[in-house]
């Protein structure tokens, strides 16, 4: 009783407007965040009762809204270790948030509990953090509220304060894993630094073959104007001497910047530098900019005539896929004892596709990072990366035994075999990670003695298009095969296929957006007045 009134009362504090419907998406609950507040306090219940459920283990809470503009927020919940949120409590996620009464929270909680048989008595622990928006500190009061609202045992929770959303799930793996066989690194933001640069080291030694003459002496670093600005200033300090990071768009405390003609998902919508980096970038030199919370990562150079090459999630899944093949094989590791497959989603580029295909399996999986990073689990390495620049390599319990045991039969195989060890130390094992890729990719160019052009040269782009079409419904579009068909509207992917024949190098599809009220259209052709015409013919079918 006394657990109810305490809801009830902390919840009359945090009421939802009526007429609005949360969802749980893609990447959590996003939206303007002044209507958040209610979404934050149910969370900061579901991320307790999650917490419960799995033995008191720690859970994540992050408030972001990644790439948004600034005046939008966001919540994602992050599981024990270091994964998204398990699929199936969406739903219950989703049902607390659009509870209309302090009441009918009370109620859905109790359906959660017993559906679900939570044993309320145990504890629960969480963490949270949030991204450098205006509106995440009293975001994060209503987070709090809802954790004091937690029915049954006690509820200790921590403000991890300001981080960037990969160092928030590199705490969470790490503090449920301390002092465990699985042991995933030092419990803080400084252990976080400290593991990717003591890995980088490793690998930029000069031993072995990757030598560190080849890695550029500056790196511009576009930070979005988010909170990728702290963690990449303070990374650099650990970095000194191997590389020198340089941070660009760095103004955190200045309102109505973040992701404002800048940071990695302007680069890949725009298709053109962020004008802050025009006057920085020389030619043949090469930068990268990172999205609000610095999950995304987005290269680009300028070749000798000073023009503009994007190397997007697509190109860095192609350079790193074949890096690995490449050391597995100079340290004696078969193909059979370790396999390489690489996760894309539909909007990979058919060029990358078609590159990567050639040389391992290649799997076609939803939007979405929890979709991609399922699938790439069933690898030994399993590579993964949307176009738009977040992804990351994960490593089975298999591939790290594999590794540990493998004995070495020259120096040149123990450099290798090294390198791959170090390898998995930079590599962020939750979830896509900017700066940690940014660094693989530093590795692998290094290690290969290339710059930009080198890289873009794997393969070439195909002329591509992205349209989103505002529909009535956009619920009254379903797809099949990773998106890549429709099955409703009825008989809209017959019309849909008839017109694509038409295009030399034709690829389209169509796809209800999972963080915004449009419907994506996506179209290639070999030539790109031809990949414009089927995009904007696509979006006039839907219509
Ligand atoms: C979210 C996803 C991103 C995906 C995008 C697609 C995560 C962490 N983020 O930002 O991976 O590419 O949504 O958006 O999963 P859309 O459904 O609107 O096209
Ligand atoms: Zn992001």
């Amino acid at each position: 009783e006394s657990d109810k009134s305490k809801v009830v009362d902390l919840a009359n504090r945090h009421t939802k407007p009526s007429g609005t419907t949360y969802q749980y998406g893609t990447a959590g609950f996003r939206m303007k965040a002044d209507q958040l507040d209610p979404v934050m306090f149910t969370v900061g219940i579901v991320a307790a009762l999650r917490s419960k459920k799995l033995d008191s283990k720690i859970i994540g809470v992050m408030v972001t809204a990644s790439h948004n503009p600034e005046e939008d927020n966001g919540v994602k919940l992050v599981d024990p270790r270091g994964d998204m949120l398990e699929q199936a409590w969406e739903g219950y996620a989703t049902a607390l948030a659009n509870s209309s009464s302090p009441e009918e929270l009370v109620h859905q909680i109790h359906q959660m509990v017993t559906a679900l048989q939570i044993d309320l008595s145990k504890p629960a622990n969480v963490i949270y953090a949030r991204d450098t928006r205006p509106s995440g500190p009293a975001l994060v009061s209503a987070l709090v509220d809802g954790l004091k609202a937690a029915p049954g045992g006690t509820t200790t929770y921590t403000d991890e304060g300001v981080l960037t959303t990969p160092i928030l799930h590199y705490l969470v793996r790490c503090k449920n894993t301390l002092g465990t066989e699985e042991e995933y690194g030092v419990p803080t933001e400084e252990g976080y630094y400290e593991k990717l640069a003591t890995a980088f080291k490793k690998l930029l030694k000069p031993r072995g073959s990757i030598d560190s003459q080849n890695a550029p002496e500056e790196l511009l670093v576009d930070c979005a104007n988010g909170v990728g600005t702290t963690a990449t200033e303070k990374l650099a300090k650990h970095l000194e001497g191997y590389i020198k990071l340089i941070p660009v768009n760095t103004s955190i405390d200045k309102l109505g910047v973040l992701n404002k003609g800048c940071g990695a998902d302007y680069v890949k919508t725009q298709q053109k530098l962020p004008p802050s980096m025009v006057p920085l970038l020389q030619p043949n030199q090469r930068a990268c900019s990172l999205d609000g919370d610095a999950d995304r990562l987005m290269y680009y150079y300028l070749d000798r005539n000073g023009k503009f090459k994007m190397l997007d999630g697509d190109k860095i899944a192609a350079l790193v896929a074949g890096f690995f093949g490449e050391l597995m094989e100079h340290a004696g590791i078969s193909k059979e004892e370790l396999d390489v497959g690489v996760v894309q989603t539909a909007y990979a580029n058919g060029a990358s596709t078609h590159y990567l295909s050639q040389r391992v399996p290649v799997q076609c999986v939803p939007t979405g990072v929890k979709h991609l990073h399922h699938a790439a689990e069933h690898y030994s390495i399993g590579v993964y990366f949307e176009a738009n620049g977040h992804g990351t390599v994960l490593f089975s319990a298999n591939a790290l035994n594999v590794l540990r045991r493998h004995q070495a039969t020259s120096p040149a195989q123990q450099a290798s075999l090294e390198n791959l060890i170090a390898l998995t130390e930079l590599i962020n094992q939750t979830v896509g990670d900017a700066l940690s890729d940014m660094l693989l990719v530093e590795v692998v160019l290094a290690y290969r003695g290339h710059g930009g052009a080198e890289w873009d040269s794997l393969y070439t782009d195909l002329p591509n298009r992205l349209v989103k079409v505002s529909v009535k419904d956009r619920g009254a579009f379903k797809t099949e095969d990773a998106e890549r068909r429709l099955t409703a509207p009825q008989g809209l992917q017959d019309k849909l296929d008839a017109l694509i024949k038409k295009y030399e190098g034709g690829r389209a599809f169509v796809r209800p957006s999972g963080t915004e009220d449009v419907v994506r259209v996506y179209a290639e052709a070999t030539h790109k007045v031809e990949a414009d015409e089927l995009a904007f013919k696509v979006a006039g079918m839907v219509y």
